[in-house]
């Protein structure tokens, strides 16, 4: 399609294993080595996350959620990707990695909750391996660099034990490889060969801004002036995205320091529901990657080779349907937040001053009781 504008044009260097047909394919450098049984599992938990997906966008424009940053078309880079994680490793998410957040084992009303405005998002971060959304673009290229530092000089990196060696994803768009803080994160990781797969999503679109006007060479290809490597790989492609970063991470933890991945992509709704990308692209373009959709490719490979059966995928529905339907019905009874509640979460031993706020608001709210 010779009108559709297709940015980093240099598509053939992708990582591919399965294509948009559902074919599987082969790569010299990578493969994808798990079983059928676990790829039905990656096309179950990608119907999940997009019906999660649709549903809050629903919600949202029921006037139910302030917002939402639809995940629509990024199944694949953000599912392959988690599923490549160990319970050890450590992730900076975006506002949009929903599906990572959830493969992580965050339940995913509190995602609701947030963009909801009834709680700050203030999960156990050590305990999903999750640090919270990062809502200002790049910041956490640096954050994500300090942890993995942190990793490294506790001894968590290159011990030589897979149960304990451990590794920071850092998720960003193409939009945030524009911002200072993320590429000094780039530059520290490479100086101090920190164990931090870098993963760009890159899904052409920085709200209106094309990715190809902020870059002149195709994103991964950066890596190389920061001295460690860049891939790029088909974001849309379940298979090859788990791969990538299976080998990215265990570079990692294993001591040889950072890569960056790009998973090329597209992002097939709005920004954010308050977005209307109708006005700053064409609706051949969506076609162009509505062809080469996340999901239906796995399920054509399922279908193809008989892997999986019709009930398989009425299954798969029905268990995102009903996880749907529970979410709205949890997501319209969530309380209101008592403003007691955000202190719980600043400091894991309150300093003096923030008890002393704390008390002097309790006294002031129950004033209100009693006036009753
Ligand atoms: C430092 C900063 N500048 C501007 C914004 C406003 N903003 C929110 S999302 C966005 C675009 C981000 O694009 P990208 O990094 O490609 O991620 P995507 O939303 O496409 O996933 C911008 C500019 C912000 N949140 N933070």
């Amino acid at each position: 399609m010779s009108d559709v504008r297709e940015s980093g044009a240099d598509d053939t260097v992708a990582v591919q294993l399965l294509t948009p047909d559902g074919e599987r394919v082969e790569h010299p450098d990578y493969a994808y080595a798990g079983t059928d049984d676990q790829i039905r599992d990656l096309y179950a938990q990608m119907v999940l996350v997009r019906r999660v997906d649709a549903e809050a966008i629903a919600l949202q424009r029921q006037g139910e959620l302030g917002l939402w940053p639809s995940l629509l078309g990024q199944e694949a880079a953000q599912i392959g990707s988690a599923y490549a994680l160990r319970s050890q490793d450590y992730t900076f998410p975006t506002y949009r990695e929903h599906g990572v957040t959830i493969s992580r084992g965050i339940d995913p009303l509190r995602l609701l909750a947030m963009f909801r405005g009834t709680e700050t998002g203030a999960w156990d971060m050590a305990r999903y391996g999750a640090h919270l959304y990062s809502i200002i673009i790049g910041t956490q290229g640096v954050q994500s660099v300090g942890y993995g530092m942190g990793l490294e000089r506790d001894g968590l990196v290159g011990s030589g034990d897979p149960e304990r060696d451990a590794a920071v994803v850092c998720y960003f768009g193409d939009g945030a490889t524009s911002q200072g803080d993320l590429n000094e994160g780039l530059i520290f990781a490479a100086s101090y060969n920190a164990p931090v797969v870098f993963f760009c999503s890159n899904n052409q679109w920085a709200i209106s801004e094309p990715s190809e006007r902020q870059s002149r060479v195709p994103l991964y290809r950066r890596a190389a002036g920061f001295g460690f490597p860049g891939v790029r790989v088909d974001g849309n492609d379940v298979l090859a995205v788990h791969a990538v970063t299976t080998e990215a991470l265990d570079r990692a933890r294993s001591g040889n320091g950072p890569t960056f991945i790009e998973a090329f992509t597209y992002r097939m709704g709005a920004h954010t529901t308050s977005d209307d990308p109708t006005k700053y692209r064409l609706a051949d373009e969506l076609e162009h990657w509505r062809a080469r959709d996340p999901l239906s490719r796995v399920r054509a490979y399922l279908e193809r080779t008989g892997a999986a059966d019709a009930a398989f995928f009425d299954e798969a529905d029905a268990v995102a349907d009903a996880l749907a339907v529970q979410l709205r019905r949890n997501c319209l009874a969530l309380p209101e937040p008592s403003l007691a509640e955000t202190f719980d979460w600043v400091y894991a031993d309150p300093s003096p001053e923030l008890t002393e706020q704390l008390a002097r608001h309790r006294e002031y709210a129950a004033s209100f009781e009693e006036a009753r």
